[in-house]
């Protein structure tokens, strides 16, 4: 009698366009949130995911998917992602093969490239964590504070002065909502498609305190309908932050390019690929391709 070998399956790169599409077609149908997308809010996920990782440690980061547990989803800073983990889940249903913490990932890449953002190469080998690996409150960044308190947070990542300035080019989707950090309000006029529009508008208009009872932030003088923290303030307000501000206000390529790479920085950090994985990213199609 033969033995039985079980069945393994190995997605290929066709396997990750599904999800994407699936995720994309999700996207398009579920417009009634928001500014009409949940494309933002898949980033901010994403984001928070990967943005917990401490080099000295190599603890935190985008494997594992410890959000998903109480302690982790409970951090001030995740208020809200609830929305965004619950709209993954019936892709996860149809996808199971498909790990927790592949597939915010892979939820971030495609909510960027479907706002029209640049193509983000993407690596899977992410697996899921159980509620011991959950890291400590305060790896993530406080909208309150100043240059100091960026690159403390930035630098235990691994990021220098350029790639900081990158990432917050991201504030050019989605908004804060006063039920989840308390503050108020979208960053651009655009908040479902991703432009050099933060950097452009940092610079172009004049920015004065929001008065109101809620947390201390600023508006645009002109319309008081934009928004800015002081964490946002701080990069034209520091003399290293300041000029990769203009270079990405004057060059929507040069800001795509460079986003596009440190996002791909961004949500690798703390994963043990596979050796030699790095020359095998899979770039998707787009719907709009
Ligand atoms: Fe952010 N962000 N972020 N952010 N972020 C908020 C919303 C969004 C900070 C604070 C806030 C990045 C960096 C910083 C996105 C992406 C990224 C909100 C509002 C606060 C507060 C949350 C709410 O009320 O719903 C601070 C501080 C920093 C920093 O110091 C640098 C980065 C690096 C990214 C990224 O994606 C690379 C996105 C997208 C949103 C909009 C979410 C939504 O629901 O809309």
């Amino acid at each position: 009698a033969g033995s039985t070998t079980p069945k393994v399956f190995t997605p290929t790169q066709q396997d990750y366009q599904a999800v994407y599409n699936e995720i994309a077609a999700r996207l398009e149908e579920k417009d009634d949130y928001d500014d009409g997308s949940y494309g933002p809010v898949l980033v901010r996920l994403a984001w928070h995911a990967s943005g917990t990782y401490d080099k000295e440690t190599g603890t935190g980061g985008s494997n594992g998917a410890t959000m998903r547990f109480a302690p982790e989803a409970d951090h001030g800073a995740n208020a809200g992602l609830k929305a965004a983990r619950d709209f993954l889940e019936p892709v996860k249903e149809k996808f199971p093969w498909i790990s927790y913490s592949d597939l915010w990932i892979l939820a971030g890449v495609t909510a960027i490239q479907e706002m029209l953002g640049p193509q983000i190469p993407y690596r899977p080998g992410r697996s899921d964590r159980d509620v011991a690996a959950c890291t400590p409150d305060g790896r993530l960044p406080d909208a309150s504070k100043a240059q100091d308190h960026l690159r403390a947070i930035f630098y235990r990542m691994g990021f220098n002065d350029q790639e900081i300035v990158a990432l917050s080019g991201a504030h050019a989707l989605g908004r804060c909502h006063t039920d989840r950090s308390g503050y108020d309000g979208p960053w651009t006029f655009s908040p479902t498609v991703l432009t050099n529009d933060y950097y452009k508008l940092l610079l172009g208009e004049k920015w004065q305190w929001k008065k109101w009872n809620g947390p201390k932030q600023y508006e645009d003088k002109s319309t008081k309908t934009l928004m800015m923290l002081p964490a946002d303030m701080a990069i034209i307000q520091d003399k290293k932050f300041k000029p990769w501000v203009e270079k990405y206000a004057a060059d929507n390529d040069l800001f795509f390019k460079d986003f596009a790479a440190v996002i791909v920085k961004l949500f690798e950090l703390g994963v043990p690929f596979a050796e030699g994985t790095e020359n095998q990213r899979m770039v998707f199609k787009s719907t709009s391709a």
